[in-house]
């Protein structure tokens, strides 16, 4: 006769099995130069309301306020995006997801400690990624929405120093139902007070997202766990 603690001991002896299937805990490191939408460039740049961006080529990820001299400057407030392709996981899951980004060039009177916001990004990819004039509603998506994590960083080191963003719950279900498909960041630098930007000029290589995944269970186990948790619930009425 199946009791209900019998169900619940199969349901973890199938847990277990099914966890051993795949390996356990795996990680699958992706970066913006996989799959361009553009060019060869990069699928990361920025959008400003301030200045027209000259060309879609420009990867550079700027953020924050510029006030220059010249021809053409930066003069502006910018936001900056990354696209990523997320390959099919093949019964995996993503359960932590982190983006990678050198510090780059900074503004001289910069603070030493500045707070960045990402956010989710609802523009198509191709649109958000042919980053050339401005387009007001791109700017606004890439800085408001579903916050993705709000980040306190410290601002010293070099144009090397890599910061890692370690994504919230709202990003990894994003990432989640975009497997096969692009997934987009945006940045805001939310405590700009005018004349601060960070990752300007040099920047050592495309960002990356590097994703922690694991199988998803066989559907039997999720089954066998329901019909578990079902028992134990008549047992407990009874
Ligand atoms: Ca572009
Ligand atoms: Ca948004």
């Amino acid at each position: 006769m199946f009791t209900a603690s019998r169900y619940l001991t199969m349901a973890a002896v199938l847990l277990v099995s099914a966890s051993g299937r795949a390996h356990g805990v795996g990680v699958v490191l992706l970066d913006t130069s996989q799959a361009p939408l553009e060019f060869t460039s990069w699928n990361q740049g920025w959008w400003s309301t301030g200045t027209s961006n000259p060309s879609t080529r420009n990867s550079s990820p700027f953020l924050g306020t510029y006030f220059g001299q010249g021809t053409f400057s930066l003069n502006g407030t910018h936001r900056d995006f990354f696209t990523f392709r997320i390959p099919q996981l093949q019964g995996n899951r993503v359960i932590a997801a982190s983006l990678l980004q050198h510090r780059g060039v900074v503004s001289d009177t910069i603070e030493s400690e500045e707070t960045i916001g990402l956010f989710d990004v609802t523009t198509d990819p191709a649109v958000l990624n042919h980053n050339e004039g401005s387009n007001p509603s791109v700017y606004a998506d890439i800085g408001t929405g579903i916050s993705y994590g709000e980040f306190l960083i410290e601002t010293s080191g070099t144009t090397e120093t890599l910061y890692e963003f370690a994504l919230n719950a709202a990003a990894i279900a994003d990432i989640n139902a975009a497997t096969g498909n692009y997934f987009s960041v945006g940045g805001n630098l939310l405590s700009d007070d005018g004349h601060d930007f960070i990752f300007g000029g040099a920047i050592h290589g495309p960002a990356e997202l590097r994703l922690t995944i694991v199988p998803e269970p066989p559907a039997i186990v999720i089954a066998f766990v329901l019909i578990a948790i079902r028992f134990q619930s008549l047992k407990h009425c009874n």
